[in-house]
């Protein structure tokens, strides 16, 4: 499968979770693919992820965090119509051909507008597995799912300043755990490691410092209870 046609699944695949959120089902779905972005609502209630995740902290990041990157998103790409309906996943990919003062918008506030709502669609407060086949390839990649996360575990706790751990699977179908600095991500043209992210955690310090203050290895630790392997599975192709 080629990379447009990629792109374009998980883009939908996106989309439909957003959809499946809206309480009314005809309402338009929120628009945080398409400009102007959109804010779009958790999956779950703020308490969900208690007590891994706390109320305080996802209210925070969700309403603050998230909303000021999906509002300097938005300002920055008023001056720029004719990329305003690119799609974010297509400016990420050509992200090195962008104007100057686009770039850094696209990086900085795309990027966090889309792993954010990347990262909240893959935590559910109800348990579940992967799916067989990607078990299968997290078992021939790491040995097992708990060496999976360890190996994340330690890579994160590597991350100097803020940034983000991601499991991705390369255009080679290899599973593969890199990071990211700031709010940059795997899909970004010139990324060290580019791939079709699956896991994504959040290693800034406003992901866990109410609760966690400078324990991130706790933080790391208890995230694993509250990801949703259905949606994980989801992504992997
Ligand atoms: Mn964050």
């Amino acid at each position: 499968m080629n990379n447009t046609r990629r792109d374009f699944i998980k883009t939908t695949a996106l989309a439909a979770g957003a959809i499946s959120l809206g309480i009314n089902s005809n309402a338009k779905p929120a628009n945080f693919n398409e400009y102007p972005y959109t804010l779009p609502q958790l999956p779950y209630a703020y308490n969900a992820l208690e007590p891994h995740i706390d109320e305080k902290t996802m209210m925070i990041h969700h309403d603050k965090h998230h909303q000021a990157y999906v509002d300097k998103l938005n300002a920055g790409l008023e001056k720029f119509p004719d990329y305003q309906q690119k799609g974010l996943q297509n400016l990420f990919s050509q992200i090195i051909m962008l104007p100057a003062d686009l770039k850094m918008v696209i990086r900085n506030h795309g990027g966090g507008h889309w792993n954010h709502s990347f990262f909240w669609n893959q935590l559910s407060p109800t348990t579940s597995q992967p799916s067989e086949k990607l078990a299968s390839a997290i078992n021939s990649t790491f040995g097992s799912i708990d060496k999976l996360k360890e190996e994340m575990n330690k890579t994160a706790m590597t991350i100097f300043g803020s940034g983000w751990v991601w499991l991705i699977e390369t255009a080679m179908k290899e599973l593969k755990i890199v990071t990211t600095p700031n709010q940059y991500n795997p899909l970004m043209g010139d990324a060290a490691d580019k791939g079709a992210p699956l896991i994504a955690i959040d290693v800034w310090e406003h992901a866990y410092y109410l609760k966690y203050q400078n324990k991130r290895a706790d933080y790391l630790e208890a995230i694993w209870n509250v990801i949703n392997w259905n949606k994980v599975s989801d992504s992997h192709f």
